[in-house]
């Protein structure tokens, strides 16, 4: 599928393709920073940066909800996540508009892009995304929520719940699995015994659709046609996409005892940050130069970003015992 069949201009592409590798290259540096033993720990969207961005720009990115899961780095990114507020949350510090350093890093939540923050338990987005799409139906609110888990979350209760409800309800929401074929050390095939979890979507009467996770055509696509389908009040979709974690679970993860080099390194010769970028070289929207001034403005945002929330000040103490009983003055 050519980039052209997304029907998008090359502007909103070549967006598209910055997100991409600015996820990719804030993801780096926060694995040097934690090996350093800068910031304490990271979790990875490598490999998934197609099926988040594929995603995330088939919505209204001014007005649309999302429910990240930790590794959408590129999808609260596209939502205007900075890479400064990235790096504050890695570094827990206090200006970290994702928690004021009180949560995990990759635990998304932004009030004003309207990044609903999660919970460490998997999948406890899906019923409050169902609870937003209810709040947007009632509310006459022509906004549409996205929501992902991975495969192995997929299995939570939350899960069910979630959707179950939407789909009743005819709830503007797209709820997403990212199969990235692990859940740490479980392999697929130990997870789940159905051929595609996207058939799921059969026993709640709602569309399911599985797609190629590194092809941004196909990614997309799918995207689009559930996202309007949302908006025209005909509820919700599942979609799953299929991709490769590169990297560890997490920095404290070593993935050498459960899976073997030779089977990542086959999965990364389908990088699809490099597919995407040699779909755009070929199709002419993208020059080897463009790609070297993209690299340079991105290497000195995320320079800037670090340097930013390393020197950055820690809440004070006393932090600690706030957002939890209202206080005075405080807005609703
Ligand atoms: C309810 C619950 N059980 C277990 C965990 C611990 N845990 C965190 S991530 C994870 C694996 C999730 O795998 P998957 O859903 O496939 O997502 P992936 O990390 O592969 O993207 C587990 C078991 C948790 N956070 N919450
Ligand atoms: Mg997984």
């Amino acid at each position: 599928m050519a980039l052209k069949e997304t029907g998008l201009e090359k502007e909103t592409l070549l967006r598209m393709y910055r997100t991409t590798l600015m996820a990719r290259r804030l993801d780096e540096r926060m694995w040097l920073l934690n090996r350093s033993g800068k910031i304490p720990f990271t979790i990875s969207g490598q490999g998934q940066e197609i099926a988040q961005v594929g995603a995330a720009y088939a919505f209204d990115l001014e007005n649309d909800y999302s429910l990240p899961y930790y590794r959408d780095l590129a999808v609260v990114l596209a939502f205007g996540m900075t890479a400064k507020e990235v790096m504050l949350s890695a570094f827990a510090k206090a200006e970290d508009p994702n928690s004021g350093g009180r949560q995990m890093p990759a635990h998304f939540g932004h009030k004003a892009k309207r990044i609903v923050t999660q919970s460490s338990p998997v999948t406890t987005q899906f019923p409050h995304a169902a609870g937003i799409g209810l709040a947007a139906k009632m509310a006459h609110d022509p906004v549409v929520a996205y929501v992902s888990t991975g495969e192995g979350s997929s299995n939570q209760g939350d899960f069910h719940e979630g959707i179950n409800f939407a789909s009743v309800h005819k709830l503007p929401v797209v709820f997403v699995i990212h199969n990235n074929q692990y859940a740490i050390s479980v392999p697929a095939k130990k997870q789940y015994a159905a051929e595609k979890l996207s058939d799921r979507a059969l026993g709640y009467g709602i569309p399911g659709k599985r797609v190629d996770g590194n092809n941004l055509t196909e990614v997309y696509l799918a995207f689009k046609e559930a996202r309007d389908r949302a908006a025209n009040g005909e509820g919700p979709t599942l979609i799953e996409t299929v991709s490769y974690r590169f990297t560890p679970h997490s920095s404290d993860d070593d993935d050498r005892s459960y899976r073997s080099k030779e089977e990542v390194d086959q999965a990364k010769a389908n990088d699809p940050l490099l597919l995407f970028q040699n779909e755009l070289l070929e199709e002419g929207y993208l020059t080897e130069d463009d790609i070297a001034i993209f690299e340079k403005e991105i290497a000195k945002e995320v320079n800037e970003a670090t340097e930013y929330a390393e020197s950055a000040p820690y809440a004070e103490p006393e932090d600690a015992l706030r957002f939890v009983y209202e206080e005075s003055g405080e807005e609703k």
